[in-house]
């Protein structure tokens, strides 16, 4: 048909029309696409404060509901109040896409804590809003978690020994804190802290290009964790309101400069302070090394701003802090090379190697049989982690024992007792382990396992799940290497003819001449049922 005249003026004809058609399709959609992102973008950056606007209002009727079913006359429950605060990232102006928005509810005297945890918790489970609402109130600081319009929240509570709540009330004055509860001190804590960061750099708009920096470096480099024994938010925070301080002009590329420099060559344990130290009307202790042994022990002590002023991170050992400063050393180099214009900011943030770092590492597998008692069984083994890592410090050969920052979360579908066995010590099923994102333990892949044919009609009743999550700690041990070097640097020593080699065993591993084959075989035994 081309190539007769009649076929031509056809397929022309045909594609005009398409070509118009289509032309048409896209010029609409465009369009449309154009008008959804006018109208979605700012509501994505709105809907943070669309959410906050609903929960203050939802915190006034909660005080209200409060009052009038004590009896209160009308007037007087609406005037009782009641307001929120934000801290955390939020409240700092560092948050990214997929933060939480840490928030605190303040009340009256009459309204009791338990009245948060009940009442106020069933006001929310009313809302079409609120998903994955779940109340911890035996916590240390005690939580409601929720998603408000899928916005994840922390929301934390604090009864005030006054009357009413006025809109106005600042959270600044110490007097506020005076006869609360323990709990209620703790939740104001981190509104007063964040408040008080704010007020003490001189440059709010620099502060937070340099946080933002540092946070997303610390985060590539694997050293942002406050339960690892690095440093968490808000003391990343503290240390770059500190440099803000020294220098109240400078602007954010050098307060990043300065942070690595004056970071690297910080007296530790002197401490990082925003303010001096200051007494307060309550019976709890502010941080004082010369007082108290404990604050001693600390390493890298970064102190919080508000009174009743406490170490933020008590949790850092000296591997953490080693590996810290050796970071910091990282910096100086980076930033001196974009200095000097032969490296680029990007530099950075290149991701940590901590699994090429290491001729050794230790595994620390947790399991359970259910995800709902991995996720509680995984955050004790994690937080008590740390103790390991202290122990392993204090072992001679040890240089540095360096944990990762978190745990790696896996699924196993499990066909047999053995599998079972196996996935429990991190040994992987094959083709039905999978690694999930942190916090996706209720993933399920049964439909994409019997897809592929490894799970099928007849044995998928036999299928036992493993929730597994894997810690990593890598262990430097120096003299090995020390002695290496000692005994290379014998003067007759020729690499082509003698070798050395050092290496640690297990001792089902040594050779049977050595143990005989009964005891070998025991041994065995007892390192599997181990
Ligand atoms: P994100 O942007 O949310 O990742 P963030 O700095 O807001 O960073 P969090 O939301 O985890 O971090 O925590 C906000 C504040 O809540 C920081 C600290 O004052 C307090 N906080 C968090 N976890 C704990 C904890 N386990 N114990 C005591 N205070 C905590
Ligand atoms: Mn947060
Ligand atoms: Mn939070």
């Amino acid at each position: 048909i081309v190539n007769t005249g009649l076929g031509k003026t056809l397929m022309q004809q045909v594609m005009t029309g398409t070509m118009i058609f289509s032309t048409l399709v896209f010029a609409i959609s465009f369009i449309l696409i154009c008008i959804a992102a006018v109208i979605y973008i700012p509501l994505l950056c709105h809907i943070r404060v669309v959410v906050l606007g609903k929960l203050d209002k939802m915190v006034k009727e909660f005080v209200y509901a409060v009052s009038k079913s004590k009896n209160f006359p009308d007037a007087l429950a609406k005037e009782a109040g009641g307001k929120i605060f934000t801290y955390g990232s939020y409240r700092l102006g560092v948050h990214g896409a997929g933060a939480d928005i840490d928030t605190l509810c303040v009340f009256p005297k009459h309204v009791e804590r338990e009245h948060f945890f009940t009442i106020m918790y069933d006001m929310l489970k009313a809302r079409p809003e609120v998903t994955e609402l779940s109340a911890v109130p035996d916590a240390y600081v005690p939580v409601i978690k929720m998603h408000f319009s899928g916005i994840p929240i922390d929301f934390i509570c604090a009864r005030l020994s006054i009357a009413q709540v006025p809109d106005d009330l600042e959270l600044a004055d110490n007097n506020v804190l005076k006869s609360l509860d323990e709990r209620c001190v703790r939740s104001l804590n981190g509104s007063r802290v964040t408040d008080d960061i704010l007020r003490l750099v001189p440059n709010v708009d620099t502060f937070r290009i340099a946080l933002r920096t540092i946070k997303l470096w610390a985060k590539c480099r694997a050293i942002y964790s406050n339960v690892m024994g690095f440093l968490g938010g808000v003391a990343w925070a503290m240390l770059i309101a500190r440099i803000c301080q020294l220098y109240p002009n400078a602007c954010g590329a050098t307060i990043v400069e300065k942070f690595f420099s004056i970071m690297y060559r910080w007296k530790w344990p002197q401490p990082v302070l925003l303010r001096n130290l200051e007494d307060g009307p309550l019976q709890v202790r502010v941080w004082n090394p010369k007082l108290y042994p404990a604050d001693r022990s600390h390493r890298m002590p970064i102190i919080t701003p508000a009174y009743p002023s406490m170490c933020a991170t008590h949790n850092v050992t000296d591997s953490t802090r080693a590996i810290m400063i050796e970071e910091f050393k990282r910096g100086i180099d980076v930033v001196d090379k974009i200095m000097n214009k032969t490296g680029k900011w990007s530099d950075l943030f290149v991701k940590s190697d901590f699994f090429h770092s290491y001729k050794n590492y230790l595994q620390v597998v947790s399991s359970s049989m259910s995800s709902d008692s991995q996720l509680t069984w995984s955050g004790l083994v994690e937080a008590k982690l740390r103790q390991l890592v202290l122990k392993l410090e204090g072992v001679d050969l040890i240089k540095i024992a360096h944990p990762y920052i978190k745990g790696i979360d896996k699924i196993h579908y499990c066909l047999s007792d053995e599998e079972v066995v196996n996935a429990s010590k991190g040994i992987y099923v094959q083709e039905r382990s999978f690694t999930v994102e942190e916090g996706s333990l209720e993933t399920n892949h049964m439909d994409f396992l019997k897809e592929k044919g490894l799970v099928t009609d007849e044995n998928e009743k036999n299928v036992v799940r493993v929730f597994s999550t894997t810690f990593y700690i890598g262990l430097e041990t120096l003299p090995k290497v020390e002695f290496l070097r000692l005994v290379k640097a014998w003067d007759k020593y020729d690499e082509k003819e003698m070798k050395i080699s050092v290496q640690s065993l297990k001792g089902s591993r040594l050779p049977v001449e050595l143990v005989g084959e009964e005891k070998k075989l025991k041994r065995h035994q007892e390192n599997v049922n181990n």
